[in-house]
């Protein structure tokens, strides 16, 4: 009896480190780091990512193809790091809010609730103890202590609810009319996007195979691509400061279109659009991964998000052969840049299902087989 109250009591007080840990990232970041020092995020840094990029032409990453610039992602920005605990650094204003929820009301609120419960068993344990209280009380109710019980955990819920309900009602808030329309259509296993806003033109994301998986010659993930596993052949290019209106769908069985660093996860559900919007607040590179086990290679279908000024979405839509919101679609943009217009819009390469009829990747001369997934 007495062993297998010490084993809970070491067991509640693991948990209860482990939540303590998960409250304050910071600290737990430094066992992370102590451990996997070559694993942690500054092999994302630019000096780094510079020199692949400069000497390694096939290897640059999604906007180059455009003459755009290189955005190299920043560590610890819009993707995870090695030990560390917590919600990753958010860049839309629910992201903020739900952030501070989760630190500042969330975790303290269960830490005092975990910590008081533990305190009443130790109580409990020692203050009835056969020793100490040979004669057992035969109480079965008191009607106090009931509605206590009853009613704080009522009130504490109820407080939870407001910011709660509250936060989940500003994530399904209609998009304003001023906002860009990005469609992000799941397909086993790989995305491809849409703008309809924007003449409509598309972009196919798959992901970036490491250097020792891929044949001499093709495109392969380097450190200005982003993490393992993450980094995407091509990058979903979205504005800064400019509402967001994402809608998905999917073209076989559900995926997930889900962003940590923007607090969004919306299923892409075949046959039916789901929509929600946001915008993201500050420029950079944000990773997400499918959400929803889709198959066998639901882990590698990344979303690779480069946010960019106002301007440089224009130039990058522009030199996709779209066209900026409101504009009519006219042929001259399709003159414009006809090599880019095309160059993504002809469909998945290696994660499809059916052969990829050319390669995606023109400049980036991605033209790994097709047909490798089921
Ligand atoms: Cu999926």
């Amino acid at each position: 009896m007495r062993i297998t109250g010490l084993k809970s009591i070491v067991l509640a007080a693991g948990l209860l480190l482990a939540g303590a840990g998960h409250a304050a990232p910071p600290a737990a970041t430094a066992p992370g780091a102590a451990t996997a020092p070559t694993a942690t995020a500054p092999a994302v840094t630019a000096p780094q990512a510079a020199p692949a990029a400069a000497t390694a032409k096939p290897t640059d990453p999604a906007l180059a193809q455009d003459g755009a610039p290189i955005m190299a992602p920043t560590a610890g920005i819009g993707q995870p790091v090695d030990g560390h605990l917590g919600i990753q650094p958010q860049v839309t204003k629910n992201g903020d809010t739900a952030h501070r929820f989760h630190d500042h009301i969330l975790v303290p609120v269960i830490t005092v609730i975990s910590l008081f419960v533990l305190f009443l068993l130790f109580w409990v344990m020692y203050r009835y103890r056969a020793a100490a209280n040979p004669v057992a009380s035969r109480t079965s109710h008191n009607t106090f202590i009931e509605i206590v019980w009853t009613l704080a955990p009522v009130i504490i819920l109820v407080l939870l609810a407001v910011p709660s309900i509250g936060l989940l009602q500003a994530q399904y808030k209609p998009a304003p009319a001023n906002a860009i329309t990005l469609k992000a259509i799941g397909n086993q296993w790989y995305w491809s996007y849409q703008y309809p806003d924007n003449g409509g033109f598309e972009v196919t994301a798959n992901m970036l195979k490491e250097k020792a998986d891929v044949a001499a010659g093709e495109r392969f993930r380097t450190d200005a691509d982003g993490p393992r596993l993450l980094a995407a052949d091509n990058r979903v290019v979205l504005p800064v400061g400019v509402p967001i209106r994402l809608i998905t769908t999917a073209n076989d069985v559900i995926h997930s279109w889900a962003v940590p660093a923007f607090w969004i996860k919306l299923d892409a559900v075949p046959g039916r659009i789901n929509e929600t919007s946001f915008t993201i607040e500050k420029p950079g590179v944000y990773f997400g991964q499918c959400s929803e086990l889709c198959g066998a290679r639901h882990g590698y279908m990344p979303i690779a998000v480069e946010a960019v000024t106002p301007e440089q979405f224009a130039a990058w839509v522009k030199a996709k052969g779209g066209t900026p919101k409101g504009a009519k679609p006219a042929a001259a943009p399709a003159t414009a840049a006809p090599a880019a217009a095309v160059a993504n819009t002809t469909g998945p390469v290696e994660n499809a299902s059916l052969p990829a009829p050319t390669t995606t990747q023109g400049a980036t001369a991605n033209t790994a087989a097709a047909g490798t997934g089921r």
